[in-house]
Parts: structure tokens; C-alpha cells; sequence
């Protein structure tokens, strides 16, 4: 048998014919409630660019919210939400339902409508789900920005979405301490006529500056609001939301998402991955709603499955390094969903401080962000799931929307480290540079080679990139290129390797190489920037910078205040852990700068092959300058 027939054998998923799939996702999609029947599952004509579900209509708000209230489970808790000082808020459905409705009333009262943009910078804190429910009640795109990013990068985004409202917060809290936000938001929308009105959410206390007739506090506009707003059904392929990622050049991506698909595969995935209950589970997905993560597992596929909750504004070691066992034990966790490079934190910490907890609430263990070596996926295991929780790897992108590769949950045979197979429903290959499948035991590209329903459905305001980034590399075959290298074992199961191209993944946060190498070009001094990830036994991968100084600049800067610099321009996960000064930067003879060989001297190994360089002894000058510097 050849290696690819054999792949079809093992991967029930991948062997699916077209048709069962489509029938598959037609029945999943039969799980929501929908206004108008759609007419076609699948509208692959005018590929890549996919329509799920057309013809039918159905509003996401209603489907996350009212319609558990009108099953009667308005009493159920829909949020157990702990704020970082200790102040906690018990959210049922029947009360999310009425923050949902006045806050829509709110937006209307701005007069927004369906279509107009909404970008929302916020903490953890309730308001911002119903911030986003409110939009995708009234058809309104939103765009969320995580809180960490900086007043330039949210300017950014403001601008390419063409956002008409902000909504953000007076304050945070940040390991214990109170840090502005509106201060932040208002040097992002200085120069932003689009943003008509700040809706800011009173979380602090703490003093802002104030735009009278632009700037609207939340408790004087949401909270008169009538608690009733009838649902409009929009289009399956209206717009919900635009996340913008980091790619391969500088300038983020805005991520579109649509409704009818996205909906069906984030519960699909959300209850079969973890094998949810939504009777008795108790589910606490620890990822910021700035993420993809957030929307897909903390909003969207949670609240459509009519999950329990639990919902943290704060940081892990905020008072004290126990506090995610604490809260795990308070609400009876079962369902906890993480990144791997929190469990190598927990891990830094010691075992003995999870030992300290009652845990055995937990059921199943979730991982998402990044490879989880096999060490952090035992020791995860072993402490917090008791040595027999089952953990389930999963591996998705923000273009992909939901969990695409993931083990089923009562898997017979884990496999540390591996994500082993697509979910049901999706097909994914490893493939050679030809588009050819590799045979077991070999590694390739991760592409997708069926359209999934909340797979992206473009770039915001720009389908030419849309195209270039994700199918250009594979045109013939017309698979997508999702940029992970990935292996096939002996079994056929797949083991994701890390991205392909020049995104860095620092604690699960992407960052493209290019990005934090215009923010440092961008400063007075630096001429030339090189930017590498080198790998990070916590953060999976750390920033590591290379930077040739202006003529001249060299007694003025410092390396910190380039960092800084860096935090500025981008915000403080792009500040690179390491600033080498050097005298040149080593290139191909085409002018490409060879990152590999910089890679090296990050990860202090000896240099590889140099004969592709320009100049062979331009390695020995940055070596011999580096060691002068020491
Ligand atoms: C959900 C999310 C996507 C990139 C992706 C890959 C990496 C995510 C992974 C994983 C190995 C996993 N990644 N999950 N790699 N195993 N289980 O993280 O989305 O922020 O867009 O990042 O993250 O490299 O391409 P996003």
C-alpha cells in the first residue's frame, strides 16, 4: 500500500467522502437555532473565498443567550467571574441576556448600525462580553484589541477596520497594581476622526482625561437602557467580528470572520473536544478575549453550548502563585483549557503549590498556543490533572477560527506532545514543498485541504493578501497554507513543528520577526534590525534583536531604551528579550538576511553553513564584536 492510500485508512476524518462531511456539518449547524434554513451547506465557487450555510439566517446573540433563557435555564450561571482584587460577579443567563439587551439599546442609542465597525480594548471584566454580544446582536463587526497592545498599534487597527465606536475602560489591574487604559485609548484616537464616541467602562476608579460629547461612560449610557431588544437574523455570512494577527510582513492582518459557520464549529468543536456537559461541567478556558482563543472558547462556542463558566481578569501570580488552583477549587473546575507556556511557569513554580489544592474537580486538561513538549504535557497531567485527566492538544490558528486537530477525548492511546488527528468534520495533510502527501514518519508543511465552516473569509479590505498568504503556496492542489511544518509518526498521527515562516510564538502570542524590526528601525539611532525567536525553555520562543546603530548614535542609546523603544511602538509581549548591538548583519548574496545564522548566535551554538553569505567572514566580525561588548 503507498504511504498516501495508507494515510486514508488510519485517518477516518481524511478518508470522510465530501458529501458525509457536508452532512456532518449540515447536522451540526441543525444544533443552532436559525431564523431561515439555509439552501446550501457549502458554496465553494468562487474559492478561497467560501460561503457556509447561504441562504440562512440566524442572529449569534440570540443563539449564545436567549434561547437557553427560553429553555429555562435562565438560573444557570452562565459566568462565575473573578476580578484580580477579589471582588467576584455570579452571572446567569437570564442576566447576561438583559446586559446583552441594554448594551445593544446603548449601541443603537449611538446610532450604530448593522455593518458599522466597533473596536472594544478591554480587561476581563463582564462588560466585555456583553460588549461583543451587544455587537454581534446588531450585526456590528467588532473588533477587540488585546489590552496589552500599545496606543500605536490599536490606532492601527482602529483605522484599517474604519471603527465608528471604542470601548474600553477607565483603568486595569495589573499584578496588583492600577494601570490606565483610557490614557492609552485617547493617544490612539487622537488623530481617528472615525471614532465618533469612547464608551468607557468604570473598572478602577482611577482619574481619566475626558472629551465632553465624544466620551460616554458605560454606567450613565448601558445601565437606564431598557433590559428588552428584539434579535434581528442576519445573513449565515454576515461579518461578526475582524481579529487582527500578526503575518510574515509588518503590517498586521484583519481576520474576518462570518456568522452561521463560525458559530457551528466553535460549539461543535468546543463540546466534542472536551466532551462537554453542560449540565454539570464547570469550564475555564484562561485565554484573554484580545485572543482568538477568547472568542472562540470563552464567548462564542462556550455560551452557544450553554456552558458554566469561570472568567479571570487577572494574572496568574496575582496575590500569590496558587491563584488559578484556587479558583479551580472554589468553582469545581472540570474543564481547563491553557497554553503550554503557562504550564511551564506553573512548572517553574513547583508542583507543590498546585499540591496545596483540592483539584480532583478536573476532568479533562486543554492546550492551545503552541507545541506542548512532552515534559510540561506529563508534568500537566500529573499535577493538575491527578495522573489520569486526559490532556487534549489542540491546534488552530485565529484564520481557522475553531479547533481544527485535536486527540478525541477518549482517545485509547495519548501521545505527549502530539495533537495526532483532524477533529470530525476536517481534513488536514502534511505535505512535501510539491503539494505531495509525505508517508509516516516524515515531515512537511501542515496544509488544509477541504474548506471549513469558520474558516476565515478574507483579509479585512484586502482579498489580494487574502490569497497570497494562504493559497498561493499550494495553488495547484488549492490548499490552504496555514505556515506550521508538522510530521507524520508511524501511525499516521500528526505532531505540529512550529511555524515555517518568520512569525515568532513568544508565550503563545504571535509576532512576526518583521513587525519588532520596523518598530526598531523606527528608532533615531538604529539603522538596520534583524530579528530572530531563539527558543525559550518557558516562553517557547524569545525575541532576540540584532541591531547595527547609526553613525554616531552609539554613546546616546541604550540598549534599554530600545527595548523600550519596542514596547512603545508595538507593546510590552514585543519587547525582545535581547538587544545585540553588531557591527554588520550576515546576507545572502541577494540581499536576503540570513536569519538561521543569527538564530545560532542567539541560541549560542555553533554557526552553520555560511556559504550562501555575500561576505563568509561577516560572522567572524559579529562574533568578535559581541565578545568585545561582554
Ligand atoms: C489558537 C491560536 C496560531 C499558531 C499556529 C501554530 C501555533 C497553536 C498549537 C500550535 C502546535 C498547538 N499553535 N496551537 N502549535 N500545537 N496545539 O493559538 O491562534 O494565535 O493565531 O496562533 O500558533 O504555530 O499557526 P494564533
Amino acid at each position: 500500500m503507498s504511504p498516501r492510500s495508507d494515510h486514508h485508512s488510519r485517518h477516518g476524518q481524511t478518508a470522510q467522502p465530501v458529501d458525509d462531511r457536508l452532512a456532518f456539518w449540515a447536522r451540526q449547524a441543525g444544533e443552532l437555532d436559525w431564523d431561515t434554513e439555509w439552501s446550501e451547506v457549502l458554496d465553494w465557487s468562487d474559492a478561497p473565498f467560501a460561503r457556509w450555510f447561504t441562504g440562512g439566517k440566524l442572529n449569534v446573540a440570540y443563539n449564545c443567550v436567549d434561547r437557553h433563557v427560553a429553555a429555562g435555564h435562565g438560573d444557570q450561571v452562565a459566568f462565575h467571574w473573578e476580578g484580580e482584587p477579589g471582588d467576584t460577579r455570579t452571572i446567569t443567563y437570564a442576566e447576561l441576556r438583559r446586559e446583552v439587551c441594554r448594551t445593544a439599546n446603548a449601541l443603537l442609542s449611538l446610532g450604530l448600525r448593522a455593518g458599522d465597525r466597533v473596536a472594544i480594548q478591554l480587561p476581563m471584566i463582564p462588560e466585555a462580553v456583553f460588549a461583543m454580544l451587544a455587537c454581534a446582536r446588531l450585526g456590528l463587526p467588532h473588533s477587540v484589541v488585546f489590552g496589552g497592545f500599545s496606543p500605536a498599534a490599536l490606532q492601527s487597527r482602529i483605522e484599517d477596520a474604519g471603527a465608528r465606536l471604542l470601548i474600553t475602560s477607565d483603568g486595569q489591574y495589573r499584578r496588583g497594581r492600577v494601570e490606565p487604559m483610557k490614557a492609552n485609548t485617547d493617544e490612539a484616537t487622537r488623530d481617528t476622526p472615525g471614532v465618533e464616541h469612547v464608551l468607557v467602562v468604570r473598572r478602577t476608579g482611577t482619574d481619566v482625561p475626558w472629551t465632553e460629547g465624544r466620551d460616554l461612560w458605560w454606567h450613565e449610557l448601558v445601565d437606564v437602557q431598557s433590559d428588552r431588544h428584539e434579535p434581528e437574523a442576519f445573513d449565515a455570512e454576515h461579518p461578526l467580528f475582524i481579529l487582527y494577527t500578526s503575518g510574515t510582513t509588518g503590517r498586521p492582518k484583519g481576520i474576518l470572520h462570518t456568522s452561521g459557520g463560525y458559530l457551528t464549529q466553535a460549539a461543535c468543536t468546543h463540546r466534542t473536544v472536551f466532551g462537554l456537559d453542560p449540565d454539570t461541567d464547570v469550564y475555564w478556558c484562561t485565554a484573554d478575549i484580545g485572543w482568538i482563543t477568547g472568542h472562540s472558547y470563552i464567548v462564542y462556542g462556550p455560551l452557544a453550548n450553554r456552558t458554566t463558566s469561570v472568567l479571570y481578569e487577572g494574572t496568574p501570580n496575582t496575590p500569590h502563585e496558587g491563584r488559578h488552583f484556587e479558583i479551580i477549587e472554589k468553582y469545581g473546575v472540570s474543564v481547563y483549557y491553557t497554553a503550554p507556556t503557562l504550564i511551564r511557569t506553573f512548572m517553574k513554580w513547583g508542583e507543590d503549590i498546585p499540591a496545596r489544592h483540592d483539584l480532583s474537580s478536573i476532568r479533562v486538561l486543554g492546550s492551545v498556543g503552541e507545541p506542548i513538549n512532552p515534559e510540561a504535557w506529563r508534568w500537566y497531567r500529573e499535577h493538575i490533572g491527578a495522573g489520569r485527566a486526559p490532556v487534549v492538544d489542540t491546534w488552530w490558528q485565529t484564520e481557522t477560527g475553531a479547533v481544527m486537530i485535536a486527540p478525541s477525548p477518549d482517545s485509547p492511546s495519548f501521545k505527549p506532545g502530539s495533537a495526532q488527528t483532524p477533529v470530525p468534520g476536517i481534513s488536514a495533510k502534511v505535505v512535501d514543498d510539491q503539494g505531495v502527501e509525505v508517508a509516516k514518519g516524515e515531515s512537511g508543511y501542515l496544509v488544509l485541504d477541504q474548506p471549513w465552516p469558520s474558516m476565515l473569509r478574507g483579509v479585512w479590505g484586502d482579498d489580494d493578501r487574502y490569497r497570497q498568504t494562504y493559497w498561493a503556496r499550494f495553488a495547484a492542489q488549492r490548499y490552504y497554507f496555514a505556515g506550521d511544518g508538522a510530521r507524520y509518526d508511524d501511525d499516521g498521527d500528526i505532531w505540529l513543528l512550529g511555524r515555517v515562516d518568520d512569525v515568532m510564538n513568544v508565550s503563545g502570542h504571535r509576532i512576526s520577526t518583521s513587525e519588532v524590526e520596523s518598530a526598531l528601525v523606527s528608532h533615531p539611532a538604529v539603522a538596520e534590525a534583524a530579528v530572530v525567536g531563539a527558543s525559550d525553555a518557558t516562553t517557547g520562543q524569545a525575541i532576540v534583536a540584532f541591531v547595527i546603530l547609526r553613525e554616531g548614535a552609539g554613546g546616546e542609546v541604550s540598549v534599554d531604551g530600545l527595548r523600550e523603544h519596542v514596547a512603545r511602538e508595538i507593546g510590552p509581549i514585543a519587547k525582545p528579550r535581547r538587544i545585540l548591538v553588531v557591527p554588520e548583519l550576515p546576507k545572502t548574496r541577494s540581499g536576503k538576511i540570513m536569519r538561521r545564522l543569527l538564530r545560532d548566535v542567539a541560541e549560542n551554538r555553533q554557526v552553520g553553513d555560511v556559504s550562501t553569505l555575500a561576505d563568509a567572514s561577516v560572522m567572524d566580525r559579529i562574533h568578535a564584536g559581541l565578545a568585545d561588548a561582554s
